[in-house]
């Protein structure tokens, strides 16, 4: 029996364009939700993961497969139905799931065979059997998973031409910020896999560098950071040899013994989510855990990076309290605070999350012609009115931002600063020009998108 899985692509995703700018080598991610549904597959499945951000194949020259597994973000499910038909029109089955199909179930219905909803640890393996026997259920609901029966991913499968590997530690996450999908997908409870199994895991990535795509890998409870202080005890003792990034939330800082733990673990970096420079913007965004009172962001960043980690903040622009000058605003507070690089993206309504509710009953959304306009909702581009901001105008901040945040004086800065503490200069400058050449890009999608969207005013 032969399984395809496979990641579309979505080529308005700027970061997956390695011809246009080489430094997106680095930022090409493993799907690892798909490394992880080979590891749940029985031996007698002969499985190829196809990344089409590796480059799309010519399908019709593959050997024709016996079923056809899909996943898909929001963003990436309009070429995901084209896969699909794809294969329906040749016979094969075809089976969805992911974030999107969780989400968008009854959208996603009439373009598959079968969909799995939530995780499929529970589940798969009977779709792998109906599938067998030509009996797949139209749905298959696999809720959230024990942690235990969580497989490890099979990291053999994919070709050695990724920067990162990529591994998961925990599920789950209790904030559930109002623009975020992950409590709803994942669930409010804070999973953490048993650490013998990460610790295996971890040991049979063939790359030295790893993304750990937990949604926070310390957790918010003193029970959590507890066992992330294990878990980095049990990884020096089995001398692993890796080095990681993962994302953390800024409490990562208060704790100079986790610091010092993570950091002779292999923690290279983490991605902090800032979202908003103003009190007002985190409370709009439901983020209150970032609102501890007297906390000094500028000292928090600097202790991380004492520890040898850099630290990239995540900002979100578009909030209902932005007014015209907060990309100025967003680039010196991420300057003032030390950052080693930004990530800004648009507030974007998500399906299944409150922003999404609250856009949609305000009539908000700009761009609703769905599943088509799924591609915009990559957090790159403006998709919805902004209450202060006209169209033109939170581009022209979200460029004056990059332009600031990414002058090439303040990238030398930074990068000197690496140098001078010590850190890692050369993965700044490598991420910071990424960022850069990636604004470039953005410049011409931008015209891209405005001409779309005055196309369709004037029909
Ligand atoms: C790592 C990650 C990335 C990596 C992607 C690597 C990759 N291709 O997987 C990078 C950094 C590239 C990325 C980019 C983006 N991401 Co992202 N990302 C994540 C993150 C943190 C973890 C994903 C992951 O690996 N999970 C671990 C695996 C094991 O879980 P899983 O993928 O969900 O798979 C399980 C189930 O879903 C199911 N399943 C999945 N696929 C399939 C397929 C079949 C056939 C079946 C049966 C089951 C199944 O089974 C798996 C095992 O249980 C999630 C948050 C999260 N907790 O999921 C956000 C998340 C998925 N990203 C999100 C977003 C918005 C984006 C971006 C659009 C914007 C951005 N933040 O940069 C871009 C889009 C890129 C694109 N190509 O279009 C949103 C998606 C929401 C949505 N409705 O789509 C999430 C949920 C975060 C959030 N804040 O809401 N992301
Ligand atoms: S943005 Fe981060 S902290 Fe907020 S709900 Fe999502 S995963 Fe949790």
């Amino acid at each position: 029996m032969r399984l395809y899985l496979i990641n579309p692509s979505n080529p308005l995703v700027s970061s997956i364009k390695v011809k246009e700018s080489r430094w997106n080598r680095y930022r090409v991610w493993k799907p690892l939700g798909l490394m992880v549904l080979a590891g749940l597959t029985p031996p007698e499945w002969e499985i190829s993961i196809v990344d089409e951000n590796l480059g799309p194949p010519d399908y019709t020259a593959l050997p024709r497969p016996d079923l056809v597994g899909i996943t898909a973000f929001t963003s990436q499910v309009n070429r995901a139905y084209e896969v699909a038909a794809l294969y329906r029109d040749l016979g094969v089955p075809v089976v969805m799931g992911g974030i999107h199909t969780t989400m968008c179930l009854d959208e996603t219905l009439p373009h598959v065979d079968a969909v799995v909803t939530g995780e499929a640890e529970g589940v798969w393996a009977q779709v792998l059997e109906d599938a067998q026997q030509g009996c797949l259920k139209q749905r298959y609901d696999g809720g959230h998973a024990e942690t235990g029966a969580i497989a490890s991913a099979r990291h053999d499968l994919l070709p050695a031409r990724y920067a990162f590997g990529a591994i998961q530690t925990t599920r789950g996450c209790p904030l559930n910020c109002s623009f975020c999908s992950v409590t709803a997908f994942n669930g409010a409870h804070y999973r953490q896999r048993p650490i013998g199994d990460v610790v295996r895991e971890f040991q049979s990535i063939r790359e030295k560098r790893i993304l750990v795509v937990d949604d926070n890998l310390i957790g918010t409870r003193p029970e959590h950071i507890a066992r992330a202080k294990d878990l980095f005890h049990a990884m020096i003792r089995a001398n692993l040899k890796k080095e990681w990034v993962a994302q953390v939330t800024i409490n990562f800082a208060d704790d100079e013994e986790l610091l010092a733990l993570a950091s002779r673990a292999g923690g290279r970096g983490v991605f902090i989510g800032f979202e908003s420079p103003t009190p007002e913007g985190l409370r709009g965004l439901g983020r209150k855990f970032n609102l501890m009172k007297g906390r000094d962001i500028r000292a928090s960043v600097r202790r991380i990076q004492r520890h040898g980690m850099m630290v990239a903040g995540s900002f979100i622009m578009g909030l209902d309290i932005d007014r015209p000058g907060v990309g100025n605003l967003i680039a010196d507070a991420a300057s003032r605070y030390g950052m080693d690089t930004i990530n800004v993206g648009f507030l974007t309504p998500l399906p299944g999350t409150r922003l999404w509710d609250q856009m949609k009953s305000e009539e908000r959304l700009v761009l609703d012609a769905f599943p088509e306009d799924w591609k915009y909702y990559t957090l790159t581009f403006p998709v919805a009115r902004y209450k202060h901001l006209s169209l033109k105008g939170v581009i022209e901040e979200m460029l004056a931002c990059s332009r600031r945040f990414y002058s090439l004086p303040r990238i030398m800065n930074r990068v000197f600063l690496n140098f001078w503490q010590r850190r890692a200069p050369l993965i700044s400058l490598v991420g910071n020009l990424s960022y850069r050449r990636n604004f470039r890009l953005d410049v011409t999608a931008f015209a891209n998108f405005q001409n779309l969207l005055e196309g369709r005013r004037s029909q």
